[in-house]
């Protein structure tokens, strides 16, 4: 079984997101899915999501594409969670291209486009513009 590992916030779900999943879950036969926990979030864009950890993994989870979630504590633990897991391929999309590359030697990297004109934060933007 080639099984197929992606990391990401999600946070305010868009067709963006279930795009990669979809597409990463078509690379094998089984996807497991690292939602970065609030505090990881925090660290790496410098603001709390608008749906907490325990919500982004609950909408995760009831997707038919993946079959297994975790927390994703830290972006240094990547091959930790590759190894874990069993992981044959880590998907990611292409804002990340070459970041994970480090990982290559404990299984294979792929990076897919994303989906243009949508992100959570163009979405919290027009929110707001329209308050
Ligand atoms: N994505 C996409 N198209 C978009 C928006 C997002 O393909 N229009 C993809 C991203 O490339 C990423 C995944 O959806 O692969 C999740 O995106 P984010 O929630 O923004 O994830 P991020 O905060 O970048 O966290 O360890 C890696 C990080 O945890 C990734």
């Amino acid at each position: 079984m080639r099984k197929v590992i992606t990391f990401g916030t999600f946070d305010v779900f868009h067709v963006g997101h279930i795009n990669i999943l979809e597409r990463a879950a078509k690379q094998g036969d089984f996807l497991i899915v690292g939602v970065s926990s609030d505090a990881l979030n925090y660290d790496k864009k410098g603001r709390y999501p608008i749906y907490n950890e325990v919500d982004r993994c609950k909408i995760i989870s009831s997707l038919k594409y993946v079959n297994e979630v975790f927390i994703e504590e830290s972006l240094e633990k990547k091959k930790e969670y590759i190894l874990h897991h069993k992981a044959n391929v880590l998907v990611m999309g292409d804002d990340w291209s070459g970041r994970f590359d480090w990982v290559n030697d404990v299984c294979e990297v792929i990076y897919l486009p994303r989906t243009p004109s949508i992100s959570t934060t163009e979405i919290i933007e027009v929110v707001k513009s329209q308050r």
